[in-house]
């Protein structure tokens, strides 16, 4: 966990980087997988879904904290990412509900710079990161 600053630019920024984003959506996708299957199960996702909701209380959102409404919770937000509905969440369904999230999010937060508690491995944290890799690259690419 750390501390860090960022607005809804960092986001859009990061999810433009076609390259960069797809690098960090594999990367997730791997960490997740944990029976190398090539799909996500229920339970597999279950890691990423209580993250979602960890992301959403920083956003002020209510957050029910009855065990059966959570249960819900999650059960809808699986739905969300499982477009073919087969019960798997497989890369392209990872791919794009996560870019969709990640877009709503950073309309939600617009260009007022926002302090956020990210979990090392999450893909803020890897946005504020490649922020600022871009950041130091253009200040050592000024002539001295
Ligand atoms: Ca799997
Ligand atoms: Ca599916």
């Amino acid at each position: 966990m750390s501390v860090e600053i960022l607005d809804g630019a960092t986001i859009v920024n990061f999810l433009e980087d076609e390259e960069a984003f797809n690098a960090s959506i594999c990367d997730r996708f791997a960490h997740l997988d944990s029976n190398n299957d090539g799909k996500l199960s229920y339970e597999e996702m279950l890691k990423e879904l209580q993250g979602l909701r960890v992301m959403e209380t920083h956003f002020g959102v209510d957050v029910e904290t009855d065990p059966d409404e959570l249960v819900q919770v999650y059960d809808s937000l699986f739905v969300q990412f499982d477009h073919d509905l087969n019960g798997t969440v497989d890369l392209e369904e990872f791919k794009a509900e996560t870019k969709q999230m990640m877009l709503a999010m950073a309309s939600g937060m617009g260009f007022l710079p926002v302090q956020m508690v990210l979990e090392e491995d999450s893909f803020l944290k890897k946005a504020v990161e490649w922020e600022s890799a871009k950041l130091v690259a253009s200040y050592s690419s000024y002539p001295n």
